[in-house]
């Protein structure tokens, strides 16, 4: 079959290690043929995500904390600067207080609540300010959601209404580029052990729940969630915007 992503350039922000979803991404991106820029967070990933960007053959490795005005700023001027045309982008990035994670949400602390806003949902409205100006030919921006926006899932608290405002972000986007034929929008997976998981209370049973209870009777991985971003960025996927495809085995949909 030929390469959906031909001659495309993408740029994804989040890949941490090689169990990230952003890398999975990468991975099928590259599959697919397109050109491949990487974003990490911080001196202290610098390393790694380089010698991932090398396995990947990614063509180019920049520093962007979310937090920080001063990268938004350069990732925006570096590309503008190359007068390339960028074709699709994804937004794999949430964080929030460990603590609040764990303890009742109306404990949660005014800044615990503006932090997991800020880097869980406001950059993706940063990012897709810095990137629509070289989306010359139309683009795809796609970020990463979870059922917890909609539902209340334990103990995901202040990530789940990170989530909620990440959605609407991503319809009001939607409908403010599409005129730039640049569309917008969110996949939401399944639970999967990533380093995002890691020391979460109870996950295993969260997974085997969903084994038990989805319709295909398993969890998800990177890989299905990776497909998914494809077809969002590819020209299959043209006449998708303001959505949320659920790539979670069907889980969604159940109730008793
Ligand atoms: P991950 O830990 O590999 O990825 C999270 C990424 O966010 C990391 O690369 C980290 O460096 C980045 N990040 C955090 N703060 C940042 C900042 N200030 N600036 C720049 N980058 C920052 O875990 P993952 O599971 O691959 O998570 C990726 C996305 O998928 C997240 O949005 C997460 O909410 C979402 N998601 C995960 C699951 C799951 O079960 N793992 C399910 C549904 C959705
Ligand atoms: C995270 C917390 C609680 C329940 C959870 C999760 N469930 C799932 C996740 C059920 C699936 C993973 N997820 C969807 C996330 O978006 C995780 C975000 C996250 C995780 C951490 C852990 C380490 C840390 N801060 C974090 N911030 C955001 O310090």
């Amino acid at each position: 079959m030929s390469q959906l992503l031909k001659d495309k350039s993408t740029l994804i922000l989040g890949l941490a290690n090689r169990w990230s979803i952003a890398y999975a991404i990468a991975q099928a991106f590259r599959r697919e043929g397109a050109q491949v820029t990487l974003t990490y967070q911080g001196e202290r990933q610098k390393d790694v995500v380089e010698e991932l960007a090398r396995d990947l053959g990614a063509s180019r490795v920049l520093c962007c904390d979310v937090t920080q005005e001063a990268d938004l700023q350069t990732l925006s001027e570096m590309l503008r600067g190359e007068g390339e045309k960028l074709d699709a982008v994804v937004h794999s990035i949430a964080f929030a207080n460990k603590e609040d994670l764990s303890r009742p949400f109306y404990e949660t602390s005014r800044d615990g609540f503006l932090l997991a806003q800020e880097v869980s949902c406001y950059s993706l409205v940063a990012v897709a300010r810095a990137v629509a100006p070289v989306m010359t030919e139309g683009g795809s921006i796609m970020t990463l959601s979870y059922l917890g926006s909609q539902r209340v899932m334990t103990n995901y608290n202040v990530m789940g209404v990170a989530k909620a405002a990440l959605e609407a972000s991503m319809r009001y986007l939607a409908s403010e580029l599409g005129p730039q034929n640049i569309r917008v929008n969110a996949i939401s997976a399944g639970p999967i052990k990533t380093a995002s998981a890691r020391g979460i209370k109870d996950f295993s049973k969260i997974l085997d729940h969903v084994m038990e209870t989805a319709p295909l009777r398993r969890n998800c991985d990177t890989a299905e969630v990776a497909d998914t971003a494809v077809f969002l960025a590819s020209e299959l996927g043209r006449g998708i915007t303001g959505n949320i495809i659920y790539v979670d085995a069907g889980y969604q949909v159940m109730g008793i």
